[in-house]
């Protein structure tokens, strides 16, 4: 798959999506969030693809909005129908793609770029990774999925404080408030991270996808509501070929050798 601003490369199971713009640091212009989107559904339809990496090249994660593409925006130009036609549809496209998505998170990942990160299942980064709600320092409200995504990983009263703030929270406090899972030195980020993402592409695909499912919509649940959509989707995961050959591996005291359906 040929792009302008990313690169696609999908082998052994997994998607790997670099955001490349490194001499903006990865800020998103619009062919860049359509290029994105464009990747993401490559690999969501492609039933080789079990796991995606996202990443940026260089020194960042993202930048977020590319502000120099900010000054071509004439008088009539609406930011409300700019965030409809692009990031809410990147960031609603990662929340809802049933398979792991991984965040190599090797530098700043800021304001629309958070975002992005944010929108990753699972977040390992870099010792030199910072995030940033850098919305406020340019007059904005956090977007991209922010107010959603991380007041509910990390809780409302620290989500306002890097909201009001824009201070860059390193890799280590990150660690500490849960905004990601593991910090890697530098040097070791994409060992670290495709040691993690092996196993997730050779797992049982179907159930982490309706894991994630299911978590997603029990955000928004009573643990009854979550309950029954549990046993709903657990219906479809008890039916699936990876549940038989789970039980069957384990009865056999062999490891299973799922195919993610
Ligand atoms: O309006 C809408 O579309 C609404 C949507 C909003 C979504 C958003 O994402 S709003 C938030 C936009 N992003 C920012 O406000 C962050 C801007 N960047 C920074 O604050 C800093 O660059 C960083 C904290 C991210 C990193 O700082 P530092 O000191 O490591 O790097 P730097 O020197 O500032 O940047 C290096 C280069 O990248 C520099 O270019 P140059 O001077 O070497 O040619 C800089 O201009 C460029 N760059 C960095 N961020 C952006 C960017 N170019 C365009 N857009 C950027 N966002």
């Amino acid at each position: 798959m040929s792009y302008e601003t990313i690169l696609y490369d999908a082998a052994d199971g997994i998607a790997k999506i670099t955001l490349n713009r490194p001499e903006t640091l990865n800020a998103f212009n619009n062919k860049m969030t359509e290029e994105t989107i464009d990747a993401f559904k490559q690999a969501g339809r492609d039933k080789a693809v079990r796991c995606i990496v996202i990443t940026g090249s260089g020194r960042a994660f993202s930048s977020g909005q590319d502000l120099k593409a900010v000054q071509d925006r004439g008088e009539d130009f609406s930011i409300g129908d700019h965030l409809r036609s692009g990031y809410n549809r990147l960031i609603l496209q990662m929340v809802q793609l049933e398979k792991p998505i991984v965040g190599a998170i090797n530098g700043v990942a800021a304001g629309a770029g958070c975002g992005v990160a944010l929108a990753c299942d699972l977040r390992i980064a870099s010792h030199k990774a910072c995030f940033m709600q850098a919305f406020s320092r340019v007059g904005l409200i956090p977007d991209s999925g922010t107010t959603w995504l991380l007041t509910r990983l990390i809780g409302y009263s620290r989500a306002y404080q890097m909201a009001v703030t824009a201070d860059r929270i390193p890799a280590d406090k990150a660690l500490e408030w849960g905004l990601v899972n593991v910090v890697a030195p530098e040097e070791q980020l994409m060992e670290i991270v495709m040691a993690w993402a092996g196993p997730l592409s050779t797992g049982p695909t179907l159930a982490y996808g309706l894991t994630k499912r299911a978590m997603i919509k029990a955000m928004n649940m009573t643990l009854e509501e979550a309950l029954a959509y549990e046993a709903q989707l657990q219906e479809i995961a008890g039916r699936s070929h990876d549940r038989m050959e789970g039980v069957q591996a384990f009865l056999e005291k062999r490891e299973p050798q799922f195919k993610g359906e």
